[in-house]
Order: structure tokens, then sequence, then C-alpha cells
């Protein structure tokens, strides 16, 4: 089945000014659906993997084969990383806060949520070039900030440095700011704040916090 380009949860310019309705349309419409496009292509004729959800694809990436692992890596990350990115944001003043239990957990693993957000911001700003950085749930429970490059993500075992289950992400390719922010990568990431869909985000922790 091929995959498609999921519907937004909101207006393009609902994330303004955080994040401008020019960029939302760019990012998406051109940019995610250049992956869904690619992974399609790539798997074209790989009935082996014809039923594989994207979950499965990033999960078992060692399974697919060499010849068109690069490609689908970068594409299925690609399409997993911006359908989770989407509903991760929410117009500011409209995402909620985090659950008690979440703030219970980020307390615990970063010593504060100040220590948290921190550690997250310089995950992405020591990302050099393109990449994600993550607020991932490992093995065992513990929360942990981490980045990956390109499309890659912590779903990826074995292929990434910090595997687990995202609950929070952010895009620090140039293509996610660049209008509204151009260089400025730190000023992209102190504003992304106010538009986290932390509703989103707990409705992923409870979820991850069950097995
Ligand atoms: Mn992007």
């Amino acid at each position: 089945m091929a995959f498609t380009l999921p519907p937004l949860p909101y207006d393009e310019n609902a994330l303004e000014p955080i994040i401008d309705a020019k960029t939302m349309n760019i990012h998406r419409t051109k940019h995610h659906q250049a992956y869904v496009d690619n992974l399609n292509k790539a798997l074209d004729g790989q009935v082996e993997f014809a039923e594989w959800t994207l979950d499965q694809i990033c999960e078992q990436m060692g399974s697919i084969p060499e010849t068109i692992r690069a490609v689908v890596r970068n594409n299925a990350g690609g399409h997993w990383n911006h359908s989770f990115f989407w509903p991760i944001l929410a117009a500011k003043g409209q995402g909620g806060t985090p659950s008690v239990d979440l703030a219970a957990a980020i307390g615990a693993s970063f010593g504060s949520f100040d220590a948290f957000k921190k550690g997250f911001v310089e995950a992405g700003m020591k990302r050099f070039g393109s990449g994600w950085a993550w607020l991932v749930m490992k093995r065992g429970g513990a929360l942990a900030a981490s980045s990956t490059p390109n499309q890659d993500n912590p779903l990826m075992k074995g292929f990434v440095d910090s595997p687990g289950i995202p609950l929070l992400g952010v895009d620090v390719w140039e293509h996610a700011y660049y209008l509204n922010y151009q260089n400025k990568r730190a000023d992209y990431l102190a504003a992304f704040w106010d538009v986290v869909n932390w509703n989103e985000v707990n409705r992923r922790f409870a979820e991850a916090t069950k097995g």
C-alpha cells in the first residue's frame, strides 16, 4: 500500500508568528511530500514489504535490502519524522502543559524541566548540518535528549546512537526555519517551546509507559 501525506491537524497559518504559513506550506507539501513519493518509489515492486507499516520499516531498517536501504532510510525516516512533527505542534496557547506524570519523569531523568530544555536545545544546536533533536524514552523508561543526523530517528535501532521511543522532536534542517529565522537556529529553538503540543506529547508518553 502506498504511503500518503497525512492531513495537517490545523491551518497552515496556525503556528504564526513562530512558524510562518509559507514555511509550513513548503515544508509539508514539497519536502514531506517528496519523502512520501521517494519512499513509494523505492519500495515499488518490493512485495515483501508491501504490508509493512512505516514504524516497522524504521524499526527493522536492517531487514531492508542493502541495494535500497539508503534511500529507504532517508525517505521512510523523512516521512515518519514529519508525520510525527506536525501533531506535536499547536498554536501558541493551545498546546497545554506537560502532564503530572511526564513532568515527574522529566524531573527524575534531567533533574529539572529547565535542565531538560537546555539538554534538548543543546542536542539541536550541536547537530552539525541537518537533522533532528529528540526527547526519547529509552529501554527501562529513563528519558534522554538526543539528536540524529539527516532523517534518522530513534526508532532505527542499530543505526542511531540513542534509540528509544520518540516523545518530542524538532526538525533542525534549515528548510524548517530559514525563511523566518535565516541562520539563527538558536532563535528558532527558543521560540519552538511556544508551539509545542504537550497534549500530544503527554499522550505519547502515556502510551510509551504502558509498554
Ligand atoms: Mn523537514
